[in-house]
């Protein structure tokens, strides 16, 4: 990169912000406690290797799974950060069976409601691989001034205002998107700032890369069994075979794949009858990141985003990454 030419995500938000005059600054406000908190998450995630951080804290959480003990630093440190913008008036976390609503006269009057998965693939932490934060920000539809409520919560994913994940990989990257497109921020740590990285991406609309865990075949639909020997197929025309790639990290596989190319796949099984994944945590977020870059996320047989949430917690079939190949899919569970 050469210097002078580096755009930080600060520079880049108020940037932004100047193209809507109507804009008071909230969002930008809230944006920059999420690169905040995003930064301190990232210092702990690289040392954690270096000190007793590492393990299941003995908790689990509402899911009834393993609780890593960065992952309650990780929804600690967002939480502290964005009650500290005084931006927010609720938050909803995987880590958190209940929604959490401030009740400080500052927050009452905040517009904004905020949904997260504080710490994604928990299982890599030990294991050095990569992890990410997905986020997601809606406007409050009970009255400012008054306690936001569940309604404000459930809202479907195509309201939502803003979204994004954060990478810690062998970089860590902020990708986002507020209607203005997707864009990517790498951390120069040297500098301690997230740098223009990746203006504007754009998914391929066809990709070669199919990401599931095949483990659980014998318990897949019929349908995505079909679709996956179609990807395993030879065919010239069609660059089948296409390549399997997984690392079992949401936000990591989605990452690979928006920018190379491929469809992730989370089906229902016999173990997830409703699908792993969390509609409002994991899959709306990465569903409005993918559509904005030209991609597609669908449940097999409609889109993520219009999808009426009626719990927090709720999971969800995802299929999710480049037009084609979802639409692909699509095709396939409606066939099979
Ligand atoms: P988590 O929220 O408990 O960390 O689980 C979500 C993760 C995703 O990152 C990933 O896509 C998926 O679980 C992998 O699940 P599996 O190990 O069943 O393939
Ligand atoms: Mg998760």
């Amino acid at each position: 990169m050469t210097q002078g030419k580096v755009q930080t995500l600060n520079q880049f938000i108020i940037e932004r912000q100047a193209d809507y005059p109507d804009a008071k600054g909230e969002l930008s406000r809230l944006l920059h406690h999420v690169g905040i908190a995003a930064k301190i998450v990232h210092r702990e995630v690289n040392k954690a290797g270096l000190v007793d951080i590492l393990g299941a804290a003995g908790d689990m959480n509402v899911q009834g799974e393993d609780q890593q003990k960065l992952d309650i630093f990780a929804d600690e440190h967002f939480i502290d950060a964005l009650k500290a913008s005084g931006e927010v008036c609720g938050i909803a976390t995987e880590e958190n069976q209940h929604m959490i609503t401030f009740n400080d006269d500052l927050s009452k009057d905040a517009k904004y409601i905020f949904l997260m998965d504080p710490l994604d693939g928990s299982s890599n932490i030990d294991v050095n691989v990569s992890i990410g934060t997905l986020f997601s920000i809606y406007k409050r539809l009970s009255p400012v001034g008054t306690k936001a409520t569940m309604d404000d919560f459930l809202q479907p994913g195509n309201q939502q205002i803003a979204a994004g994940y954060i990478l810690y990989g062998s970089s860590t990257m902020l990708v986002y998107t507020t209607g203005n497109g997707v864009n990517g921020f790498t951390l120069d740590p040297s500098i301690g700032e997230f740098c223009l990285s990746h203006r504007g991406i754009k998914t391929p609309i066809d990709g070669k890369i199919y990401s599931i865990n095949e483990g659980n075949y014998t318990k897949f639909p019929y349908g995505i069994k079909q679709y996956i020997k179609y990807c395993q197929e030879n065919d010239k025309a069609t660059n089948r075979p296409y390549s399997s790639r997984y690392i079992g990290s949401l936000v990591a596989d989605f990452h690979r794949n928006l920018l190379k190319g491929g469809v992730f796949m989370y089906p229902q099984s016999i173990s997830y009858p409703n699908g792993k994944l969390r509609l409002l945590y994991e899959c709306n977020p990465i569903a409005l990141l993918a559509q904005r870059a030209g991609g597609k996320a669908s449940d097999g047989f409609q889109s993520i985003l219009d999808i009426k949430p009626t719990e927090l917690h709720q999971r969800v079939p995802f299929y999710v990454g480049s037009k084609n190949m979802v639409k692909k899919i699509e095709e396939f569970l409606k066939k099979f």
